[in-house]
């Protein structure tokens, strides 16, 4: 009785397809998952900038974004050390930037501007910006433990662990294929 090995060439379409198969998932995955993402709107820009040691007290704190925010849902504080917010009145939001007063006379300190918004998209986005009056240190966070960055980073770690398990799972799969074509049955 002849022991056919099966010819090379079907065992290396098999690898290929499986190969294809989950490059195919794996963009699918990161195209329907880290795309949307990262399309939120991003601060692109702020007086006072980050950890900006301005000489004199500012009157206002300005944020521009890449897109226009939405009115509702903004949210901005300015705090000194002992957490007390030295904004002066509601932030005005012009298209794609936001102004918020700040009381006269800040004294040289640092500070540290806590902001949230609605994004174009309707998700909401949040930052800090440190910054000081005079040659004080910029504040780098509050006791109020502000949420940091905004959501769809998070979910990066489970796209990247839901490729690795799919070419797992593509290898093992290719390599139980591979195994069952390249054995000969027993009888
Ligand atoms: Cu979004």
């Amino acid at each position: 009785m002849p022991v056919a090995s099966p010819p090379p060439t079907s065992v290396r379409s098999a690898w290929s397809r499986i190969a294809a198969f989950s490059a195919g998932l794996a963009a699918l995955l990161i195209f329907t998952v880290a795309g949307p993402a990262s399309a939120h709107d991003e601060l692109l820009g702020s007086t006072p900038s980050p950890n900006e040691q301005l000489s004199t007290a500012p009157t206002s704190v300005v944020l521009t974004y890449s897109a226009a925010i939405l009115h509702e849902g903004a949210e901005i504080v300015v705090l000194d050390a002992s957490g007390k917010d030295w904004t002066d009145g509601d932030p005005a939001i012009d298209t794609n930037t936001l102004t918020v007063p700040v009381a006269s006379g800040m004294p040289e300190a640092g500070y540290l501007v806590e902001w949230r918004v609605v994004s174009s998209d309707g998700h909401p986005i949040s930052g800090t910006i440190p910054f000081a009056v005079g040659d004080a240190t910029p504040l780098q966070s509050s006791q109020a433990t502000p949420d940091a960055g905004g959501d769809g980073i998070s979910v990066v770690p489970f796209v990247v662990g839901g490729i690795v398990v799919v070419v797992v799972v593509a290898v093992v799969v290719a390599i139980a294929v591979a195994r069952r074509r390249t054995t000969p049955p027993r009888d």
